[in-house]
């Protein structure tokens, strides 16, 4: 079987993210997805996300398309989770374009379109305001 994997943090879980997952996982057979824990999106950005590490993975756990969750707990391991999950096809969306291509080595790698104007950034802006 062709198996998928992507990685995201899904804070704030939105269409979009479902929308990307879905595509992903008709790449192949079955969708593997590492989510971004807490800590590796502090080191990134410099503050926690609004939904801990075990509630993005159990949502993302709970989508159909979904065959398997991991925790995803540095950018730097990349390589090693594609080995160690035995993936075919790496994804991402395109605000990733290029920076995954060091991996063409080991597995196909594919950008999907983002779809837009919907952000978590947006959705947390919408509610400060109120
Ligand atoms: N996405 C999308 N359309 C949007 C928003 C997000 O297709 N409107 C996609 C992103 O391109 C990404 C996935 O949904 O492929 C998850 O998005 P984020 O949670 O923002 O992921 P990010 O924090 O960029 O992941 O190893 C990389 C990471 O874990 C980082």
């Amino acid at each position: 079987p062709c198996r998928v994997i992507t990685f995201g943090t899904f804070d704030v879980l939105h269409l979009g993210h479902l929308r990307l997952l879905e595509r992903a996982s008709r790449l192949g057979d079955e969708l593997i997805v590492g989510v971004s824990t807490d800590a590796l999106n502090y080191s990134k950005k410099h503050r926690y996300p609004i939904y801990g590490e075990k509630d993005r993975a159990t949502l993302i756990a709970g989508i159909r398309c979904v065959s398997e969750v991991f925790m995803e707990e540095s950018l730097d391991l990349k390589r090693d989770y594609i080995v160690r999950h035995r993936a075919d096809v790496l994804v991402m969306g395109d605000d990733w374009q290029g920076r995954f291509d060091f991996c063409r080595d080991l597995c196909e790698v594919v950008y999907l379109a983002r779809t837009p104007s919907i952000s978590t950034t947006e959705i947390i802006e919408v509610i400060r305001k109120g």
